[in-house]
């Protein structure tokens, strides 16, 4: 309903801002100049609809539902009332900024916060847990009333987190978990079913090559929970069929770091590899670049495999080059500071949250859902 009344809003808007436009240029300039004129005003609308449609995703409330047999929906309730955010202090610390993933969340925490007229402390611990823990002091000593930690590794915060929580900050864990406990180390965590994703890319391999194959897996951040999870999830699956794992190495989530390592995993395998799963997309795109380097065809020679799907992960599935991914949404800042909200309402939230994803194809990829 809400939304139905802002794209009226916004159409009008637009129609009023293209009619200006074209009026302000038609006396004396050449209408290849007042088409361009249009143009950018029409950018400039467009880029003033999607920060209107992101700040009503803030505010709306989906209901929950079961998505692929994966995750439960991220929702809590029915609408809250968000401007008790305003002029709020909140913290994010974020643990790196190595990937596509890892941008659009840090995007998405920061122009909620900027929607919502938060006041954000953000922090990036460039892969470092010590600064991380230290991020997050530092966060409670400049008064955050609640933070926001996307953590980088199961073990390392816990010290930290514990402070947070008994100088009354709300903590809310996002995107990977820690190897502590609700109510201690902190509020809610919210999560997608990591174990879930690893399983729904190694059940697509095996029915893809009959259970058949070398395999290739190129690991994330050791130690995180995303990376033990996957790896769990691929692994079990693949368990009792003729799939065997040939190389497994550590890449980090990072694209250099895969095309680096899948490059020797090359050297040393070559014609033998049939699969590569990769714990992220980032890295299944790497991996796609060194087979291509290698003189073989991702796709045909070798079947890759990942997680995330970023619009780079949907053209390389819509080219033929990778065949599977499993969805991880980046999308954390409305969640996020919906709980905030709730928690100032006195809601209670529940200690775990789960994000759905979606498994992508040839027959279901799309630019556009992508990030
Ligand atoms: O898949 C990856 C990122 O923790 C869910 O971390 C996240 C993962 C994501 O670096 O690309």
């Amino acid at each position: 309903m809400k939304k139905r009344r802002w794209i009226a809003l916004l159409l009008v808007v637009v129609l009023a801002f293209a009619m200006t436009a074209i009026v302000g240029c038609t006396s004396d300039d050449p209408e290849p100049v007042a088409e361009a004129e249009v143009e950018e005003v029409v950018e400039e609308v467009a880029e003033e609809v999607e920060e209107v449609v992101e700040a009503e995703e803030v505010e709306e409330v989906e209901i929950p539902e079961v998505v692929e047999g994966g995750a439960v929906g991220n929702i809590l309730g029915p609408d809250v009332d968000l401007s008790v955010l305003e002029g709020l202090t909140v913290g994010f610390a974020q643990m790196d900024s190595v990937n596509s993933w890892r941008i659009a969340q840090t995007d998405s925490v920061q122009s909620a916060a900027r929607e919502l007229g938060v006041n954000l402390i953000y922090a990036d611990a460039a892969g470092d847990v010590a600064k991380q823990a230290s991020d997050i002091e530092d966060m409670v000593a400049q008064g955050a009333d609640f933070i926001i930690v996307a953590p980088l590794v199961e073990d390392g915060l816990q010290g930290a987190l514990r402070s947070a929580m008994e100088a009354g900050v709300g903590v809310i864990l996002v995107d990977r978990g820690i190897d502590g406990e609700a109510g201690v180390h902190y509020d809610t965590a919210v999560m997608a079913d990591f174990i879930w994703e690893g399983q729904q890319v190694a059940e697509y391999m095996i029915e893809a090559t009959g259970g058949v194959g070398n395999v290739v897996i190129l690991q994330g951040t050791p130690g995180s929970s995303a990376a033990m999870d996957r790896q769990i999830g691929f692994t079990e699956t693949i368990e009792g069929t003729d799939m065997v794992i040939i190389a497994d190495q550590v890449a980090n989530f990072a694209m250099p770091d895969a095309i680096e390592v899948m490059e020797n995993i090359l050297q040393a395998h070559g014609d033998d590899i049939d699969i590569v799963f990769a714990h992220n997309d980032d890295m299944a795109l790497g991996a796609i670049t060194a087979i291509r380097a290698a003189g073989l065809v991702p796709g045909e020679d070798i079947l890759v495999g990942g997680i995330d799907s970023p619009v780079a992960a949907m053209e390389a599935i819509l080219a033929g080059e990778q065949l599977v991914s499993v969805s991880c949404s980046p999308f954390f800042g409305p969640i996020s500071f919906e709980i905030i909200a709730r928690m100032i309402h006195g809601e209670t939230i529940p200690p775990a949250l789960q994000k759905p994803g979606t498994l992508f194809d040839i027959n279901n990829a799309d630019v556009n859902e992508g990030f």
